[in-house]
C-alpha cells in the first residue's frame, strides 16, 4: 500500500484590500490542521493568495503586476514554506507569476516534504476575453492578463507516487487528464475559483455549475484511473459569488470526500496509489487499447469541421 493522506485545504473568500500576509496566515491554519489530521500533502486553490483578480478590468501594468509573484518563497509565502517543511508536508498552491522575462502566467507548484519545489505548471486553458465586455455581469480577464501555459502537463515523482497538476478551467478538457494519464499520473491536483453564475448569461445556476465541475473530474479520474483533488476558492468575493464543491475523486471516479460550507475547510482523504493498479492494467490500460491511428485530429484540428 503506498498511502499518501491528502488534506484539500478549501479557501473562502479573498477580498481585494486582503493582504498576501493575511491569506497566508489562514493557509498556515489549514496546514495546521492538516498535520492534526495526519496529512502527507495539502492543496490549496487557483490564486490562492489573493482575490480572483481578472475579475477587474486594469489598464496600468503597474497596477496589474502588483497581483503578480516575481519569486517563489517570497516574502510572504516563506512563512508558508517554513511551516509546511517542519511539519514534512508537502504542498501545491496556485499564484500568478512574473517571470523574469517579464511573461505573465497562472501557475501553480507542487513541493516535496522538505518544502522543495519539484514541480512547475502554467494554466494552458485560459477562460475569458481580453478586452473590457459591456455586456457581461462581470469580467473574466484570464485572457488579458496572463498567457498560455508553455510547459505542458508533466508529471512528478513525489511521496513516492506520480504528480500532476492542472488549473481550474483545465480541469474541464479531457485531454488534460489523458496527457498525464499517458505518463502514468496517479494523483492529479488542481485549484478552482469558478464564478457560481455564468457572467455572460447568469442563467447557467449553481446547481449545474457544480455538476459539471464534478462531473469532469470524476470522469477524468475514472478514465485515467488517478486519483484527483478538486480544491475551491469559493463564497463572496468583492461582491461576486464563487462556487465551492471541493472534493477528493478516487481512481474509479467515486466522490470519497466533499466540502460541506463555502469557507475555509479542509477535506481529507487516506489515498492509496496501489488503487490505481487495477484500471491502468484492465480496461484503461492504454498500451493494450488505445488506437492512436485515429485520433488525429484531437491534436491536428482545434475547432469543429463538418465532413465535405
Ligand atoms: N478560473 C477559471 O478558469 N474559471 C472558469 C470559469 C470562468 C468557467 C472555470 O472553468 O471554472
Amino acid at each position: 500500500m503506498r498511502e499518501i493522506v491528502v488534506g484539500g485545504a478549501q479557501l473562502g473568500p479573498i477580498q481585494r484590500a486582503d493582504s498576501r500576509a493575511a491569506v497566508v496566515e489562514r493557509m498556515l491554519a489549514l496546514l495546521e490542521r492538516a498535520a492534526k489530521e495526519g496529512c502527507g500533502m495539502v492543496v490549496y486553490p487557483e490564486l490562492a493568495l489573493t482575490t480572483f483578480f481578472p475579475r477587474h478590468w486594469m489598464e496600468e501594468q503597474a497596477e496589474i503586476d502588483a497581483w503578480f509573484e516575481t519569486e517563489m518563497p517570497g516574502d510572504a509565502t516563506r512563512p508558508l514554506f517554513d511551516r509546511a517543511r517542519a511539519l514534512g508536508i508537502a504542498i501545491s498552491f496556485g499564484y500568478a507569476e512574473r517571470t523574469p522575462e517579464d511573461r505573465h502566467f497562472n501557475t501553480s507548484i507542487l513541493t516535496d516534504r522538505a518544502a522543495r519545489i519539484v514541480g512547475t505548471y502554467r494554466k494552458v486553458h485560459l477562460p475569458g476575453h481580453s478586452e473590457y465586455d459591456a455586456d457581461r455581469a462581470f469580467q473574466h480577464l484570464e485572457k488579458r492578463y496572463f498567457e498560455p501555459g508553455d510547459l505542458g502537463f508533466p508529471v512528478w515523482r513525489n511521496l513516492d507516487a506520480w504528480m500532476g497538476m492542472c488549473i481550474c478551467n483545465d480541469r474541464r478538457w479531457p485531454e488534460v487528464y489523458r496527457e498525464m494519464g499517458l505518463q502514468g499520473v496517479e494523483l492529479i491536483v488542481l485549484g478552482y475559483n469558478t464564478p457560481s453564475v455564468n457572467s455572460q448569461n447568469g442563467a447557467e445556476g449553481l446547481e449545474q455549475r457544480l455538476y459539471h465541475s464534478e462531473l469532469s473530474m470524476t470522469a477524468g479520474a475514472y478514465q485515467n484511473a488517478t486519483w484527483v483533488v478538486g480544491v475551491a476558492k469559493a463564497g463572496e468575493e468583492d461582491g461576486h459569488p464563487l462556487m465551492a464543491g471541493s472534493i477528493i475523486v478516487d481512481p474509479n471516479g467515486y466522490v470519497v470526500a466533499r466540502a460541506e460550507g463555502e469557507g475555509d475547510e479542509l477535506i481529507v482523504h487516506a489515498c492509496d496509489m496501489d488503487r490505481c493498479t487495477f484500471g491502468k492494467t484492465t480496461i484503461f490500460d492504454f498500451a493494450r487499447h488505445r488506437r492512436t491511428e485515429h485520433y488525429g485530429r484531437i491534436t491536428s484540428q482545434t475547432g469543429v469541421v463538418h465532413p465535405e
